[in-house]
């Protein structure tokens, strides 16, 4: 039987590490559905590439010091989409869900960051996508009920 243990963690590896390297650039990195164009909106790095990219400098309560982020704004996302609604139900590959007031993305420049400091998100690593608010430009948003908001590993987006 001891043996098998090393080839099981073996074969372990072999699944895992494909999963967690860069995704292909047509492969779909956020899926929105709802109230989208067609009710379902698929956008991969290439969409993404298309579009504005910002940067933020902000200090996170995972983090020390104030990380650069670098990604979309959540706004811009929801505009290519064609999302018109009140609020996104959030999801993270955890299942972690959240709903987030679309109003946020006009009062706040809310990134989906794929980089931090200069080094693309993993899943491993809060990625590939982060919602990352500007928390240190408005004070209103050091408050739990804004951290929470904060999902990592985000992978679709439910507009309601
Ligand atoms: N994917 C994912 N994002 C998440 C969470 C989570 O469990 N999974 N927790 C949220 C909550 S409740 C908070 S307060 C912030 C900060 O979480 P932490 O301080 O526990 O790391 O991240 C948010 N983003
Ligand atoms: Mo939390």
């Amino acid at each position: 039987m001891k043996p098998l243990l090393p080839f099981l963690f073996g074969l372990l590896t072999v699944f895992l590490v494909p999963a967690a390297s860069p995704a292909l650039a047509d492969e779909p990195l956020l899926t929105l559905t709802g109230a989208v164009e067609g009710g379902r909106v698929e956008i991969s790095r290439e969409d993404l590439d298309a579009m504005e990219w910002r940067e933020l400098s902000t200090s996170t309560t995972v983090t020390d010091g104030r990380p650069l982020f670098r990604g979309v704004l959540m706004r811009d996302i929801l505009e290519h989409a064609g999302a018109s609604g009140e609020t996104v139900v959030a999801r993270a590959l955890n299942d972690y869900v959240i709903d987030i007031p679309i109003s946020d993305f006009h009062a706040f420049d809310v990134l989906a960051a794929l980089y931090m400091d200069g080094t693309a998100l993993t899943p491993r690593d809060k990625g590939p996508v982060w919602i990352v608010y500007p928390r240190d430009d408005h004070g209103v948003l050091a408050d739990i009920r804004y951290d929470m908001r904060w999902v990592w590993q985000l992978v679709a987006l439910h507009v309601q």
